[in-house]
């Protein structure tokens, strides 16, 4: 492996080498048996594995021996959403990926090779949104079917066409792990292994969640996205994300020691390079610099929102993040159910908690209480792989949502709802929050913002049906309160 990881854009259009070997290495990887630690469709269903749905999509037939690697809880489902798991797991996960493609380069061609990333919300390339051309190629340049973009995707797709919620929005925030870990850069607090847990950190919410929605297809299902090839390179920006957000002043990391030699209750362990050697167990502290499974990046800065090293903070510091509190201030009646069509959901505030936080809000001087506005959305459940949702708040009586843009609060993939949605006893659904402080403002502004009750409009996008509905268990507003360092 060369040093860095660099961005895919500037390796050379079309079939570039990194990409060309990358395809002759999956091809090899591809073509080993389930069996094989080192194939593709073993370091896929680490992610994610459904017997039955793989039987379902020709990966594997019916007479196709299943590793008991891949159901005894060792390796197989492996993958951590929801929770502060999740970028250091994925970050290993990459880092095997990275070395057991490697060595099949090496194998293959003699060349070194590297993971490069997708740098989808690098603004100052026109291309960003594009899937890299050696993916959406019909052909190898020999002329043979093209192993990149095997497995689909959404039709025809060239580039990814996100609506209004797909931003850097994420890296704004300050702290990985807020209070009572209802809040955060980085998912919510979990100490045991849950595959999908209930917290969705803001990084992971968007643009993670996003970017799998867009390209959709396998990458839209979690118990397939490992085996699409883009996979690995929109991860890989991913953590490239939370690399550069670790790097940037007046960020917070975790150090709570559950998360640093976690989890508690069972080992995380990943593949090496070669025929079904021992695999490597590793908690959290071992992805972090100096760790066994750190890897560096050519850049931190473009496309990443922040700029690593220089003191430029986006977002007033709310303080300590374990002296920063988390309370709900109000939550709608009962559970709702969306279909085809938007659901209202009335929110009781209690007034006085509403009111200071509008008051406290704009809070820039040192030593001043400041607040922050949040939805929840709690135990969401669902049938479907990866809804998208749009949400809006106090949207005006009858009104089309789509001509009210200043009531929008955000847009949630539900990215692997159907695997947190499995009733096996270890999933509860998935919880997102959308930050609302800003819209809160704005329509305190426009004299549109009653302490007393909020109106919350769920205006279901893709995925979400009468026959397929998704089910919100309950819908809150947190207050999160601390004070201006
Ligand atoms: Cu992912």
């Amino acid at each position: 492996m060369t040093a860095f990881r660099q961005d895919v854009a500037t390796l050379g259009s079309g079939w570039n080498k990194t990409l060309l070997n990358y395809a002759k290495a999956m091809q090899a990887l591809d073509a080993q048996p389930i069996q094989d630690r080192t194939s593709w469709k073993f370091l896929g269903a680490m992610h994610g594995f459904h017997p039955q749905l793989w039987l379902n999509e020709n990966l594997i037939k019916a007479n196709t021996p299943i590793p008991a690697d891949l159901t005894n809880k060792t390796y197989g489902n492996q993958c951590q959403h929801g929770s502060w798991y999740f970028l250091s797991w994925h970050r290993a996960y990459l880092f095997s990926f990275e070395a057991i493609v490697a060595a099949k380069v090496k194998e293959l061609t003699g060349d070194d090779w590297t993971l490069p990333y997708w740098n989808y919300l690098n603004s100052s390339d026109p291309k960003a949104l594009y899937l890299p051309e050696a993916f959406v190629e019909k052909t190898l340049p020999d002329g043979s079917p093209n192993p990149l973009c095997k497995y689909p995707r959404r039709p025809g797709i060239k580039a990814i066409k996100p609506g209004g919620g797909f931003s850097l929005e994420a890296m704004e925030e300050n702290d990985f792990i807020v209070g009572n870990g209802n809040l955060g850069f980085g998912g919510g607090i979990t100490g045991d292994f849950v595959q999908f847990a209930d917290i969705t950190g803001e990084l992971e919410s968007n643009p993670h969640n996003t970017v799998h929605g867009l390209v959709g297809g396998y990458m839209g299902n979690a118990y397939l996205a490992g085996l699409d090839p883009i996979f690995w390179l929109h991860h890989c920006n991913i953590d490239r994300l939370w690399e550069a957000w670790m790097n940037t002043p007046g960020k917070t990391m975790v150090h709570d020691p559950l998360w640093l030699n976690g989890p508690a209750n069972r080992s995380f362990i990943m593949p090496v390079p070669g025929d079904n050697a021992p695999g490597v167990t590793f908690t959290s502290k071992d992805t972090l610099k100096g760790g066994k499974f750190y890897r560096p990046y050519d850049d931190l800065s473009i496309g990443t929102g922040v700029k690593p090293g220089v003191n430029a903070v986006a977002r007033v510091n709310m303080g300590s993040p374990s002296k920063q509190t988390v309370h709900p201030i109000g939550a709608n009646a009962a559970a709702v159910t969306i279909g085809s069509a938007p659901v209202d959901s009335h929110i009781d505030l209690e007034p006085t908690a509403a009111s200071s936080s509008i008051a406290t809000m704009g809070a820039t001087s040192p030593g001043k209480a400041v607040a922050r506005l949040y939805l929840a959305l709690e135990s969401v459940r669902g049938s479907a792989p990866s809804p998208l949702l749009d949400v809006y708040v106090n949207l005006p009586d009858g009104a089309n949502p789509a001509l009210v843009p200043d009531r929008y609060a955000g847009s949630l993939t539900l990215f692997g709802l159907n695997v947190a949605s499995e009733k096996d006893g270890e999933h509860n659904g998935l919880g997102y929050t959308i930050d609302i402080t800003d819209l809160a403002q704005r329509l305190t502004a426009a004299g549109d913002f009653d302490p007393n009750h909020l109106r919350v409009t769920l205006v279901p996008v893709e995925q979400i049906s009468d026959e397929a509905p998704i089910t919100v268990e309950r819908i809150s507003v947190l207050k999160r309160s601390g004070v201006v360092t």
